[in-house]
């Protein structure tokens, strides 16, 4: 599906009263390498992606948003002084983000709004970011003169899924949807926020997601807990080299000093992200050079470590992942937060139709369901559309 603005304006004509507001987009990402670093205090390598959230928006003068989702044919109305919200998920992204534009200073006011989006919703291109980052830009643009930095609007929508939610994430998702640049990835230093765009044109390759439609119910605590996981070990760690805030200080020898104070399983997860710390350094040198055949490499051993470390893969998406080598595929790994959703595809441009066949007719053999072929185009972050 393709989202445009006029199919947001005519809802939103048909739902309030007839006169059009300001339409505001924001899109999801996608990730080269660097899966669970960022809430490590790592690098990632997004990109925002063309696919997003269209919000048309208007003040009206009360305190309320009266806010309708096209998607769900779902309406709320919630006061922006309430401190509970509204209980449905994707009213509490909106109402989440007022609070958080509030804290900033912003003097949001009610409003109307119907939003709607093209994201595949659970397939790790982060549909729950979009929402953010869209209205957060929005907000900013309508009652807060655009003082607020951008840099800021990510964070805004990271506090909201940590307050409002109850997803401990990082700030890789936020920061994409909001700092996309169209032909471009970034270099995110999560720690520091500073970022590098990278032009993305791999000639002779296509960059494609398999959406798996496998959507992991409990993935925001199992989640949580591979947070938490990191965290303890960077406590052992730290009795021994106090300088030590997150995994992005650590090293192997650091990890086998403490192996016998923390759990197995803590101290495997913190293996992959360490090895993940240095497989993105690498790939960062491999994307300078254009060598995509070592980024592919990376891409599968950083599967292997999503899946038997950290283990936040499942049998489909590993299934995927073999389907991608046995076909040729230069680079392929689940992609995001894990437990479902999609791998990310690295091909050669002349494997390609084999490689979507072969993985459409292996997967429903198997599954009983083809997976979604997501092409990607990497487009703009947050903007004001009209
Ligand atoms: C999810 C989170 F929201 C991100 O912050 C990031 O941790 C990602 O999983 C894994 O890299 O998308």
């Amino acid at each position: 599906m393709h989202l445009t603005v006029e199919d947001v304006r005519s809802r939103f004509l048909k739902h309030f009263d007839g006169t059009p507001g300001s339409v505001y987009a924001s899109p999801g990402r996608i990730n080269i390498i660097g899966e669970h670093t960022d809430y490590n205090g790592g690098f990632v390598f997004p990109g925002a992606v063309k696919q997003g959230i269209i919000a048309e928006i208007k003040p009206n003068g009360t305190r309320k948003v009266r806010a309708y989702s096209i998607d769900l044919k779902d309406y709320v109305e919630f006061s922006l002084d309430d401190e509970k919200g509204p209980t449905a998920t994707h009213f509490r992204f909106i109402f989440g983000i007022c609070r958080e534009m509030m804290k900033l200073g912003v003097p949001v006011e009610g409003f109307n709004t119907a939003f709607a989006g093209d994201v595949p919703l659970g397939a790790g291109m982060s549909s729950s970011a979009a929402l953010e980052s869209c209205f957060a830009f929005a907000l900013n643009d309508l009652f807060g003169d655009n003082k607020i930095e951008k840099f800021q609007l990510a964070l805004a929508g990271q506090a909201t899924e940590h307050n409002y939610i109850g997803c401990n994430c990082g700030i890789m998702d936020q920061f994409a949807s909001v700092f996309g640049k169209a032909g471009h990835i970034m270099r995110l230093d999560c720690r520091s926020l500073q970022y590098k765009y990278f032009p993305f044109d791999p000639k002779g390759y296509k960059l494609v997601l398999l959406n798996s439609l496998v959507k992991h119910e409990l993935a925001s605590s199992a989640y949580n807990d591979r947070r938490k996981s990191c965290e303890n070990v960077v406590t052992a760690i730290k009795k021994y080299h106090p300088n030590v805030e997150t995994l992005r200080d650590a090293d192997y020898d650091m990890l086998e000093q403490v192996r016998g104070e923390v759990s197995a399983e803590d101290a495997l997860r913190a293996k992959y992200v360490i090895g993940e710390k240095y497989r993105v350094m690498e790939v960062s040198v491999a994307l300078e050079e254009g060598d995509y055949e070592e980024v592919g490499r990376k891409m599968y051993d950083t599967h292997h470590g999503l899946s038997k470390e950290y283990e936040v893969s499942c049998p489909e998406l590993d299934f995927l992942n073999e389907v991608a080598k046995s076909c040729g595929v230069t680079g392929s790994r689940v992609m995001g937060g894990g437990f479902g959703g999609c791998t990310i595809n690295l091909v050669r441009e002349e494997l390609y139709d084999n490689f979507i066949t072969t993985a459409k007719n292996a997967y429903k053999e198997k599954f009983g369901k083809e997976p979604v072929v997501i092409d990607v185009v990497i487009g703009d972050g947050s903007r004001k559309l009209c």
